[in-house]
């Protein structure tokens, strides 16, 4: 297999600073990925990009080196639906790693229950077109309707355009559903306007919908942020992640979405990805439920 990257590809930050915060203890980084290694877990090859490997010793590393106690580890669309990387990163992490698997139409239930054991609690469905075909529909509602008795959730990664389309069919899913990235708002439009009072009124009226309030690096209009020395980092997305915490302390998750995939304009130091969390929970009772309860209700409860 050719595993050159693909052109321009950012390696994640070789040598991430020590937060300033301090996590709880127990603390959860609730979205990351490995990826490969590609000569041991082959790409995808329908895959829309090659990443650069990124081994489950590595993430561990990090873990420790962050100060998390455990990861909740997402498929990427790079290995498709062979969830290979995925399992075999759960099961050396000693139970301190949960798993999100990506399913095609033919998994059969002995796999499913394989998964289980494993540590997959959830099956992620994307909606971003330069990620590639999407399931269809009705596929995905037979698999969440199968996944419900493992006490299985749904996660889905979409942009903020797409919600009003995708809405009807995102509150006929059964069960949990988590929505990637906050549904990747445009951060350039006021974190109080009708866009993303959208997002916000999907979760006010809907109690099974979870956010996970990741990724400002990608979300950003501001580009990379100042070495300022004062670690306040992403401004610009601070008040949208802010407004869900508040609103829906019980329902929000967080993670650094290492190694962070396809990003153009900067890779962000993981040491002060950690620090942005203080921006966006900005009490010890809401950091705790962010970062320790929520991820641990649904990830280890089940
Ligand atoms: C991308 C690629 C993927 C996902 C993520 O943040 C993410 O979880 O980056 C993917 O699944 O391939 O470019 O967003």
């Amino acid at each position: 297999m050719d595993l050159r990257t693909t052109p321009g590809w950012l390696p994640f930050h070789p040598g991430p600073s020590v937060p300033r915060f301090r996590l709880p203890p127990g603390a959860v980084d609730a979205h990351c990925h490995v990826f490969g290694p590609g000569a041991v877990f082959p790409y995808a090859p329908g895959r829309t990009y090659t990443p650069c490997d990124a081994s489950k010793e590595q993430l561990f590393a990090l873990r420790d080196h962050l100060g998390f106690s455990r990861n909740v580890i997402v498929q990427a669309t790079c290995h498709g639906v062979d969830n290979r990387a995925l399992v075999d990163a759960l099961v050396h992490s000693e139970d301190r790693a949960r798993g999100v698997a990506a399913l095609g139409p033919d998994v059969s239930e002995a796999e499913l229950r394989a998964m289980h054991a494993a540590g997959v609690r959830g099956a992620r469905f994307q909606f971003v077109r330069r990620l590639g075909a999407f399931t269809p529909r009705q596929l995905i509602l037979d698999l969440a309707k199968r996944i419900a008795p493992l006490g299985w959730h749904v996660v889905v990664y979409f942009e903020a355009a797409d919600l009003p389309e995708l809405r009807d069919f995102l509150t006929s899913l059964p069960g949990i559903v988590v929505v990637d990235h906050m549904g990747l708002p445009d951060v350039t439009r006021p974190a109080d306007g009708p866009d993303f009072d959208r997002f916000v009124e999907l979760m006010r009226e809907h109690e099974n919908i979870w956010a996970k309030v990741t990724c400002p690096e990608r979300v950003s209009a501001a580009g990379p942020p100042a070495l300022d020395g004062e670690r306040h980092p992403y401004r610009d997305v601070v008040p949208f992640a802010r407004r869900l915490v508040e609103s829906f302390a019980d329902r929000v998750l967080w993670g650094t979405d290492w190694p962070h995939p396809n990003l153009k304009d900067h890779m962000p130091d993981d040491g002060l990805l950690v620090d942005y969390v203080r921006d966006i929970a900005t009490t010890g009772p809401l950091q705790r439920k962010l970062l320790v309860d929520n991820p641990m209700r649904l990830y280890w409860a089940r």
